[in-house]
């Protein structure tokens, strides 16, 4: 790939709003992103494996458990922070912002949120370092959309519990040293288990052949009979509402990141209509590049004020779930026609890996998928506005 250029588009001043530890958080995530990111995922997205020298430099950043308190390991920012380092790093690879949603918010959330003291001082702090990675098994084979219909299950044999079933499309279930999986106990109620890599009986096969998010891994996780000691149970929640919990945080995340991916696309667009000529004179002269590129930064421009806007409301602990599903389904949305747009005005040199934009393109097909699909939050927006819920 070609050296990372990168200027953040900030059309309406956003930065005047943030403050100087926002800033300090947003640019330093951004340069470690250029010296540790953009020089090798181009690579490791092409052989489709996840870079795992970057581990330490992410918690060195403090990118596993931004907004959980330092006492855990935690850095103990606010939402704005977290957002804008989420930004960052999907600027960098939508994989890599993966590996730190699960990381942060589906798996160090649920301990600190769901889980007790003993927990939290197990789990947290290793998970903070990077000394362990974690993964969270919610979707099945046959429950994506509707994971209230989950058949993984656990029986109580009195000193621990017996878990069985099968967790797919995980993401870090290949190397995930735990896992926060959601099973149905014999009355059919939705409990949060620890579950760790050498239990026996629990096995994590990669699955291949993605062409999106290549450099992230994902996998299944398979429970046959795997004994989980009893002090592995999240007590402090249960119901579908648990794991949807960790999805609000997750999602929030993933609305930011979107931003990134969208401002790396435009960015390197403008760029290149700029330094292209054809007729004799800059691709970026003729009006329909004008328009892409207009449309570009107007529609990241929005995402950012909704997205500021909602960062503030999390920060009062106000923000609900289906503000965060509006953002995500939106900023995703913005984001990948924005990266359609620009592979266009890149031409033939847009599908090569050259350039960042074709591996934004094919990340963003899951990011889309993932966390509730595109139609999943128009149905949650409109159950909201209609107090109808269409899902059923
Ligand atoms: P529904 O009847 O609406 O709700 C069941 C119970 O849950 C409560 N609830 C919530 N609680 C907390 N936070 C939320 N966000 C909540 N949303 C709902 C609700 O109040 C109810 O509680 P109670 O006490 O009344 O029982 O549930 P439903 O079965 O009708 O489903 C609603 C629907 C479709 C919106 C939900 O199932 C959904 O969001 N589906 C999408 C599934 C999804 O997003 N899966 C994501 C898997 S993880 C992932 O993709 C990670 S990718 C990671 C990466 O690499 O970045
Ligand atoms: P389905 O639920 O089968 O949906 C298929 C289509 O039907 C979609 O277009 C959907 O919008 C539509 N549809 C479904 N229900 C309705 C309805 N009621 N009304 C209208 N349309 C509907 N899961 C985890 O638990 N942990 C992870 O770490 C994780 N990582 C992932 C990583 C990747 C790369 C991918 C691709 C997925 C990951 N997932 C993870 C799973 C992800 O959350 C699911 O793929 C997603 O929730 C959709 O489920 P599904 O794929 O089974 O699709």
């Amino acid at each position: 790939m070609r050296p990372d250029l990168f200027e953040a588009p900030d059309y309406y001043l956003l930065d005047e709003l943030l403050t100087e530890e926002h800033k300090l958080v947003r640019d330093a995530t951004r340069d470690w992103v250029k010296r540790d990111v953009s020089p090798i995922i181009e690579d490791y997205a092409q052989k489709a494996a996840f870079p795992t020298q970057i581990v330490k430099g992410l918690a060195e950043i403090g990118a596993f458990g931004p907004y959980i308190p330092t006492e855990y390991g935690g850095a103990g920012l606010d939402q704005i922070s977290y957002g804008l380092m989420m930004q960052e790093i999907e600027r960098g690879d939508s994989g890599v912002r993966s590996t730190c949603s699960v990381q942060s918010s589906l798996v160090m959330y649920p301990i600190y949120a769901y889980g007790n003291e003993e927990q939290r001082q197990k789990y947290l702090p290793k998970l903070a370092s990077g000394e362990w990675l974690g993964s969270f098994g919610l979707t099945e084979p046959n429950f994506g959309s509707n994971p209230g219909g989950m058949v993984t299950n656990f029986k109580d044999m009195g000193d621990h519990y017996l878990l069985n079933g099968a967790k797919m499309w995980i993401s870090n279930a290949p190397f995930c040293d735990v896992a926060v999986v959601w099973a149905k106990n014999e009355e059919g109620r939705i409990h949060g288990l620890i579950v760790e890599r050498g239990m026996e009986g629990f096995t994590t096969p990669e699955t291949h052949n993605k062409w999106s998010l290549r450099a992230s891994a994902t996998g299944e996780l398979v429970f046959d009979n795997v004994k989980v000691p009893k002090e592995n149970l999240l007590p402090n929640k249960s119901g579908l509402g648990a794991p949807l919990g960790c999805l609000d945080s997750a999602r929030y995340g993933i609305a930011w990141g979107a931003i990134g991916a969208a401002m790396d696309c435009y960015d390197t667009a403008l760029r290149y209509s700029k330094e292209r000529v054809q007729f004799d004179k800059p691709i970026g002269g003729f009006q329909l590049q004008q328009k892409k590129l207009a449309e570009m930064i107007t529609e990241i421009t929005k995402a950012q004020l909704l997205t500021f806007r909602l960062g503030q409301l999390k920060n009062e602990g106000r923000a609900t779930t289906a503000q965060i599903s509006m953002a995500k389904r939106n900023n995703v949305d913005m984001a990948l026609t924005i990266a359609r747009d620009a592979r266009q005005m890149l031409g033939g040199m847009g599908i090569t890996g050259d350039y960042p934009i074709m591996r934004h393109m094919m990340n963003l097909e899951s990011v889309v998928t993932y966390e509730g699909t595109h139609d999943i939050h128009l149905l949650i927006t409109g159950m909201d506005v209609t107090g109808i819920p269409a899902f059923k």
